[in-house]
C-alpha cells in the first residue's frame, strides 16, 4: 500500500509515522523544505511524546519519506491547517490547494481522505474540485455508475501530548460522500486504529468534529464564568467545583486563564459562522473564554501594582500543561501584558523553552527556573499547570502573594477576607 499524507504538522507527521509503522510506503508532502529535510534525516520539527523515536525508526526502515512534490499513491490523507479570518470565516484554501495537488496524480481505485477540521460541506467541495480538475474520473455522489475514486472525511481527535496513543486507541468517525466511500476509508483506518471505526456521511462527520470542540469550549466557559462569580463572592471556586462534582450527574471542568491552542479556541467559530442566528450559546462561550484572559490580566496587574517592591514570577507560557506549544496561549498573552508594564521586575518560568519568545524583547522580562523564582520573587502568578509547578510544596510558597489561575495549589494560605463585606440586599 502506498499512502501520501499532505501536511506534516502536528497531525500529519504523527499520522504518517503511525501508518508507516504498519509497513505501508508513506510519502509525506509539505511546502516547507526545512520540514522535508528534517523528516528525511529521521528527525522531527515538532515536540510530541515518543514521536522522535518512531519517525527515526520508520525513516531508517524506508517506510517514511518526505518531499515537496506529490507522487501517485493508493490513499491520500489531507492534514493541512484550516485557519479562520478576522471575521471568523473559515479558510479552506489549504484544503483546496491540497486537493488540487492530489488531482494531478489521482487514478481509478484511489481513496482521498480529509482529516483537517473543516466547515460542514468541505468534503463535498473537495469532491466538486476533483471532478472539475479530473473530468476523466467518475467522482462519488455525482454519477449513477460506480465511481472511480472514494472520498471521505475522518477528523483527527488526538490530544497534544498523547497523540501517538490516541491515534491508535480513539474511536474514529468516518464520513463518506457515499456509504461505499466510508467503507473504503474504514478499511484503511483498520490498519492502525484499535478503537471503533463508525461510519456516517461526510457532513455529519464534519459537524461531529466541530461539535466535540464546541462542547468542551462551552463547558470550560461555564467553569471560567463560575470562577469570576466565586472571586466576587470570595469563595474558593476549586473547592466549589470539587464539591459540586460529587453530585452523580455534575462534572464541571477546570477554570483557567482562558482557552488556548488552535482547536478549541477556533473550531466553535466554524459553527457560529455557519449559522449565527442559532448559535448564541456557542458564541457566548467563546466570548466568555476570551474575556477570561483580560480578567486575569486585570487582576494580575492590580496585584503587581499594589506591591511595587516585589519581583514577580509568571509560571508558564504554554497553552496547557506539560507541552511546549505556545500557540494561542492565554498564559503567553497574560505574561506579555505584565511584561509590557512591569518587565523590569518580571521573571518568566517556562521549563519547555530555552529562550523567551521574541515578543518579550525590550520588555526587560527574564527567563528563569522555578528554584530561582522561588528565591527571588514575592508574587507568583500560576498560568500553566505544568507538573513541575504542582510539585512546589506549601512551605516554599507560604510567604508569597499567589494568584493561582489553574488551582494547582489548593493548600495555599488564603489572604484575609476584605474589610468591607459584600452588601446584601433585603
Ligand atoms: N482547558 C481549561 N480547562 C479545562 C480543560 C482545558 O481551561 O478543564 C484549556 C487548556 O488549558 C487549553 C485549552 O483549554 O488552553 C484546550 O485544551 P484541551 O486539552 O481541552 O484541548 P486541545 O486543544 O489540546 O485538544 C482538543 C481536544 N478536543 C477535545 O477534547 C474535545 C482533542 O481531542 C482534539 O483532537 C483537538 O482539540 C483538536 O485537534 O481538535
Amino acid at each position: 500500500l502506498k499512502v501520501v499524507v499532505v501536511g506534516l504538522g502536528y497531525i500529519g507527521l504523527p499520522t504518517a509515522a503511525v501508518i508507516a509503522r504498519t509497513g505501508a510506503q508513506v510519502l509525506g508532502i509539505d511546502v516547507s523544505e526545512h520540514v522535508v529535510e528534517t523528516v528525511n534525516s529521521g528527525k522531527v520539527h515538532i515536540e510530541e511524546v515518543d514521536l522522535d523515536g518512531l519517525v527515526s525508526g520508520v525513516v531508517a526502515r524506508g517506510n517514511l519519506r518526505a518531499a515537496t512534490s506529490i507522487e501517485p499513491a493508493d490513499v491520500f490523507v489531507i492534514a493541512v491547517p484550516t485557519p479562520f479570518a478576522d471575521d471568523h470565516a473559515p479558510n479552506i484554501g489549504y484544503v483546496l490547494r491540497a486537493a488540487t495537488t492530489i488531482a494531478a496524480v489521482l487514478k481509478a481505485g484511489d481513496v482521498v481522505i480529509l482529516e483537517s477540521t473543516s466547515p460542514v460541506g468541505t468534503t463535498e467541495k473537495v469532491r466538486d474540485l476533483l471532478a472539475q480538475l479530473r473530468p476523466d474520473l467518475k467522482v462519488p455522489g455525482k454519477t449513477a455508475e460506480s465511481p472511480d475514486i472514494a472520498i471521505a472525511y475522518c477528523p483527527e481527535r488526538v490530544l497534544p501530548g498523547r497523540i501517538l496513543v490516541e491515534l491508535i486507541d480513539n474511536d474514529r468517525v468516518i464520513g463518506g460522500i457515499t456509504p461505499r466511500c466510508a467503507r473504503k476509508a474504514l478499511q484503511f483506518y483498520r490498519r492502525f486504529v484499535r478503537g471503533a471505526c463508525v461510519t456516517t456521511t461526510s457532513r455529519a462527520a464534519e459537524m461531529t468534529k466541530l461539535t466535540e470542540n464546541a462542547f468542551r469550549d462551552v463547558n470550560i466557559a461555564f467553569a471560567n464564568e463560575l470562577s469570576r462569580v466565586a472571586d466576587t463572592m470570595e469563595v474558593d471556586v476549586w473547592e466549589v467545583i470539587r464539591l459540586a462534582n460529587r453530585h452523580p450527574r455534575v462534572n464541571i471542568l477546570s477554570p483557567g486563564p482562558g482557552v488556548g491552542g488552535h482547536c478549541i479556541a477556533v473550531d466553535p467559530w466554524f459553527l457560529v459562522h455557519a449559522d449565527r442566528a442559532n448559535t448564541p450559546l456557542i458564541r457566548t462561550a467563546r466570548e466568555v473564554n476570551d474575556a477570561k484572559i483580560d480578567y486575569v490580566v486585570e487582576r494580575a496587574e492590580a496585584m503587581v501594582a499594589a506591591h511595587p517592591r516585589l519581583r514577580v514570577a509568571c509560571l508558564g507560557l504554554a497553552f496547557k500543561a506539560n507541552i511546549d506549544d505556545f500557540r494561542e496561549s492565554p498564559a503567553l498573552k497574560v505574561a506579555l501584558a505584565l511584561a509590557a508594564r512591569f518587565g523590569d521586575r518580571l521573571d518568566v518560568v517556562e521549563p519547555y523553552t530555552d529562550t523567551l519568545p521574541t515578543d518579550f524583547d525590550g520588555t526587560g522580562a527574564t527567563l528563569t527556573d522555578i528554584d530561582s523564582a522561588i528565591e527571588t520573587c514575592g508574587i507568583m502568578i500560576v498560568l500553566v499547570d505544568h507538573d513541575v509547578f504542582k510539585s512546589v510544596p506549601v512551605d516554599e510558597r507560604a510567604d508569597k502573594i499567589v494568584y493561582d489561575t489553574r488551582g494547582i495549589w489548593p493548600d495555599q494560605p488564603r489572604p484575609a477576607p476584605r474589610a468591607e463585606p459584600l452588601r446584601l440586599v433585603g
